[in-house]
C-alpha cells in the first residue's frame, strides 16, 4: 500500500516538486526527473512562440523577419523541433514518437526512456486565439540500454507509462502530470519563467453535467453514441466543445464531464491517436479517479499495432463514461 505523504505546499516550484518526488520512481536515478524538466523547459519556449502567434502577421506586414532570418515556420512544426531538441540534448530518451513524424526518431541508444508526444494539439485553433496543448507519455525501454531500439520498446501499452501529462496554453499556461502517484497541476508565471504548484492532487468529480463531442457529425455516430447524446440532452447537460482536446479535457477534469471522439463515417476508428493523444490523458484521468475507454475496453489495455493508430475515445468522470459505455 502506498504510504501517505505530506502534500507539497501550493506555490512550490516545479523543479523542487519533481526533486521531492523522485523517490516515487521505481528506478530513482534522476533521469526521469530530468526528462520532466526537459519537457517543462521546452514547453516554456513553445509557450513563448504561442503567445507571439497573433503578432506574426503584424511583423510580416512590417516586413520584419525573425532574428535568424528564417522564414516563419508553422507553430506545430516549430513545437516539434523544440521538444525533440530538448529531449535529444538531455540524453535520457532513446526514441521519440511524434504526431509530426511518420516513423519514430532514434535519439540516443544509451537513453532509458521512450517518449510519445503530440507537440501541439488542436493547432487549427492557433489562428483564432483559442487554447491549444502539448500531450506527452513516457515509457521505460524494454531492451537493454546501449543496443538498438526494438519494436517492443516502441509499441507499449498505456499501462506501461511511467509518466504522462499535458501542457495547456490557455488563459494561463499549465503543466499537469502524473507519475502514477496522483495528478498535480502547475501554473506558469511568465514573469519568473517558472511553473508553480497550483492544483495539488487533482481529482475529477465522479459525475458531471458537461458533455463534449462534435455534434456536427451526429448523423454518422454509431447508434450507442447517438443514444448517449440523446440521454445527455434529456438530462439537460451542458454541451461544451472547444475542438481542442487538451482544453476540453482539462475543463472536464476540473468541473466533471465527458469528452467523446467516437467513430464517424469520415474516421471509422475515431480521429484521435492512441499513442500520443489518448494514452497520456487516460493515465492522467485514471490517476485523478476518472475513466477512459474506447466505448467498451479500457484505453490503457489496448496493445498498439502501429505508431499512428487511432481509437474512439471516451474520457472523463467515471460515472459518465460508464453510462456512455452502458449503451454499447
Ligand atoms: P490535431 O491533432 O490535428 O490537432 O487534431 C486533434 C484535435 C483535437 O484537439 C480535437 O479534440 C479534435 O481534433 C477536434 O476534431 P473535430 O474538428 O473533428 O471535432
Ligand atoms: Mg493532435
Amino acid at each position: 500500500m502506498e504510504q501517505s505523504r505530506i502534500a507539497a505546499p501550493i506555490g512550490s516550484a516545479l523543479d523542487r516538486f519533481i526533486k521531492s518526488r523522485q523517490d516515487e520512481f521505481p528506478y530513482a536515478s534522476g533521469e526521469l526527473s530530468q526528462l520532466l524538466r526537459d519537457i517543462a523547459l521546452a514547453s516554456k519556449v513553445v509557450n513563448r512562440e504561442v503567445n507571439k502567434a497573433g503578432l506574426i502577421d503584424i511583423m510580416g506586414a512590417m516586413g520584419s523577419v525573425n532574428t535568424t532570418g528564417e522564414h516563419q515556420q508553422k507553430l506545430d512544426v516549430l513545437a516539434n523541433i523544440r521538444f525533440s531538441r530538448a529531449l535529444m540534448k538531455g540524453g535520457e530518451a532513446c526514441a521519440l514518437i511524434s504526431e509530426e513524424s511518420e516513423s519514430y526518431i532514434d535519439l540516443n541508444n544509451s537513453g532509458k526512456y521512450v517518449i510519445a508526444i503530440d507537440p501541439l494539439d488542436g493547432s487549427s485553433n492557433i489562428d483564432v486565439n483559442v487554447s491549444i496543448g502539448t500531450i506527452f507519455s513516457i515509457y521505460r525501454r524494454k531492451s537493454k540500454t546501449g543496443t538498438p531500439i526494438q519494436p517492443e520498446d516502441i509499441l507499449q501499452k498505456g499501462t506501461e507509462q511511467v509518466a504522462a501529462g499535458y501542457i495547456l496554453y490557455g488563459s494561463s499556461t499549465m503543466l499537469v502530470y502524473t507519475t502514477g502517484h496522483g495528478v498535480n497541476g502547475f501554473t506558469y508565471d511568465p514573469t519568473l519563467g517558472e511553473y508553480f504548484l497550483s492544483h495539488p492532487d487533482m481529482k475529477i468529480p465522479e459525475d458531471g453535467k458537461i458533455y463534449s463531442i462534435n455534434e456536427g457529425s451526429y448523423n454518422s455516430f454509431p447508434e450507442p453514441v447517438k443514444q448517449y447524446v440523446q440521454y445527455c440532452k434529456e438530462k439537460n447537460y451542458s454541451g461544451r466543445y472547444i475542438g481542442s482536446l487538451v482544453a476540453d479535457f482539462h475543463r472536464n477534469l476540473l468541473k466533471g464531464g465527458i469528452y467523446i471522439y467516437p467513430a464517424t463515417a469520415k474516421d471509422p476508428n475515431g480521429k484521435l491517436r492512441l499513442m500520443y493523444e489518448c494514452n497520456a490523458l487516460a493515465f492522467v484521468v485514471e490517476q485523478a479517479g476518472g475513466k477512459a475507454s474506447d466505448g467498451q475496453k479500457r484505453i490503457l489495455d489496448i496493445v498498439p499495432e502501429s505508431l499512428h493508430q487511432r481509437t474512439p475515445f471516451f474520457v472523463g468522470s467515471k460515472k459518465m463514461v460508464e453510462k456512455a459505455e452502458s449503451f454499447h
